[in-house]
């Protein structure tokens, strides 16, 4: 499929691109499982459905090429003592990697690999974060007053495995303790086989 070339807007203070086709919004349901603390879980489901996170994708033909690109928009809030944070995935074409950019707010990038090797990296406006073929990824917004923004690139036909950390978890949760973020091990996680 042929493209021409196209230019779009990404802009303060909201950061939506002024054009995309696709755009996804990840309400607390499903993703609920995620969450470490079940109580606090299904107090929040009780009352609401939050919506967690938005993402707008500008979305390409899935061929190892091009390149998909968008934004992702994570709103501030917990659940217990756990930050909102998107569901997080390995690519489906394992060996893919995939750029960030951070546009807006405070958060970390939560990254480990099939081998369970785990990493965890600040997120802040201006600071790119390059996430390695074979590297899981999920954000995690750190801020309880502002989105956590952030600009991602990544080849056409990586796809996305969900299944595995909808599984296991990730080795690592950003919870709040004392009015600050830390990273602490998930006492639910599996080391690999
Ligand atoms: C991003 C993510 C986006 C939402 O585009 O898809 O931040 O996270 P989940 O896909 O884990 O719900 C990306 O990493 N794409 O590969
Ligand atoms: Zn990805």
């Amino acid at each position: 499929m042929k493209t021409d070339p196209f230019a779009f807007d990404i802009i303060a203070p909201d950061f939506i691109p002024s054009q995309y086709d696709n755009h996804i919004e990840r309400r607390l349901s499903a993703m609920a499982g995620q969450y470490a603390d079940s109580t606090a879980l299904a107090a929040v489901l009780a009352e609401s459905d939050p919506l967690l996170y938005q993402v707008y994708e500008l979305r390409r033909p899935p061929v190892a090429g091009e390149l998909l690109h968008g934004i992702s928009i994570v709103h501030p809030g917990k659940i217990g003592d756990e930050y909102f944070m998107t569901k997080g995935h390995f690519h489906q074409v394992i060996d893919t990697a995939e750029l960030y950019y951070c546009l807006k707010g405070r958060g970390f990038m939560v990254m480990e690999t099939p081998e369970g090797e785990s990493r965890v990296e600040s997120l802040r406006p201006g600071r790119a974060l390059y996430v390695p073929p074979r590297w899981a990824h999920r954000s995690v917004n750190a801020s309880l007053d502002q989105d956590l923004v952030t600009f991602f690139i990544y080849p056409g036909n990586a796809g996305h495995d969900y299944g595995t950390i909808e599984q296991q978890g990730f080795r690592k949760l950003v919870v709040e303790r004392d009015g600050n973020p830390v990273i602490i091990d998930n006492p639910r996680w599996l080391p690999p086989k």
